[in-house]
């Protein structure tokens, strides 16, 4: 089939493929019971297949709209052998993503035209920010482009400390300041710095834990404002990142940070080691905001440039 042109580095995919076993066991398991002594595709397997998506975190409403796909093609082809099931899946999966069309990147870049560059990392505590941010900019990095970070996490000295282990494992520079500082005067800072510095992206790395939520809402809208003083349509991307380990808590995250603050993309993390890594494809299909990254460990390489179809094949298969 056209659709998985083989344009991925096999490294890249045997990375994939490897930080989705878990998930993929899960859910293959599940289905083999569901069509365990059965030929055809019928209504008793469709309800299964229902219920398997729904329990492997894919989300209702994506589910529905898969099954309501596989309906029209039992329709149409009257006979469909089960054995040809995963096959269908990954067909019609990658045909309903491919719908929501959303500006998919291939490689790690980011635009030529905005110089420095501002990224603002935001989300809840410990679903991965500053490993995000810190596996990003080595990429980056290898691109040749200079990054420059900032440590607009004053929340903890932990968050500070953790951020300059990765500044320093990826050899780039770092604005930071005392654990306590106003994180919109890191940000300022930072900024200044990366002007001053010709960089050609700025990463800024925030706190997920604030007293309350509110709180939190209105530091990163100071955070913004502040930025702006120096950048005037600074950020150029605020990446919401979500732990996929959560299954359908990521759903929710998502929900509340983007009706709270705007969000232009999302990275999801964690998804090795985990069975719930199905949330990417709800994800990816109910929110308008693409899924540009996704974490498969927690080493310096183990983030990649989503690929909806390049998760698909490597799922159903
Ligand atoms: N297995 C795995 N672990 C990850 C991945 N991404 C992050 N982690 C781990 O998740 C934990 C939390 O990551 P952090 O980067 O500290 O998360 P954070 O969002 O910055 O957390 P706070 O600073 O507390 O808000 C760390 O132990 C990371 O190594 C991933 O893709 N896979
Ligand atoms: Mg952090």
């Amino acid at each position: 089939m056209g659709l998985f042109k083989n344009i991925f580095s096999s490294e890249k995919k045997e990375t994939l493929d490897k930080g989705l076993e878990k998930s993929k066991t899960n859910f293959f398991s599940k289905l083999s019971k569901a069509v365990a002594g059965k030929s055809k595709v019928d209504d008793d397997v469709l309800d299964d297949l229902e219920e398997i998506l729904v329990t492997s975190d894919v989300g209702v409403k994506t589910t529905i709209k898969i099954i309501e796909r596989i309906e029209n093609r039992v329709a149409r082809d009257k006979y469909l052998g089960t054995d040809e099931l995963n096959q269908i899946l990954r067909e019609e999966i990658a045909g309903l993503l491919s719908e929501t069309n959303v500006g998919e990147a291939t490689d790690f870049e980011i635009p030529k035209d905005k110089k420095p560059y501002v990224m603002m990392v935001v989300g809840v505590n410990g679903v991965g920010k500053t490993t995000t941010i810190g596996k990003l900019a080595y990429q980056l990095k290898k691109k040749g482009l200079k990054v420059v970070l900032g440590a607009a996490d004053t929340f903890r000295a932990a968050a500070i400390d953790q951020l300059q282990v990765w500044a320093d494992r990826v050899d780039i520079p770092i604005i930071k300041q005392d654990m306590g500082s106003d994180p919109a005067s890191v940000a300022f800072d930072t900024l200044q710095s990366g002007v001053n510095q010709d960089a050609d992206v700025i990463i800024i790395d925030t706190a997920g834990r604030l007293h309350n939520k509110v709180n939190l809402m209105n530091e990163l809208t100071k955070v913004k404002r502040v930025m702006q003083k120096v950048i005037d349509d600074a950020p150029h991307d605020v990446l919401l990142v979500l732990d996929g380990s959560t299954g359908q808590n990521a759903f929710e995250q998502a929900k509340q940070f983007t009706a709270a603050t705007e969000v232009t993309s999302l990275a999801v993390t964690k998804l090795d080691g985990t069975a719930k890594g199905g949330v990417v494809i709800g994800i990816s299909d109910q929110f308008k905001i693409p899924v540009k990254y996704i974490g498969v460990g927690e080493g310096i390489e183990d983030l990649q440039v989503f690929n909806k179809y390049e998760f698909v094949d490597s799922f159903f298969k």
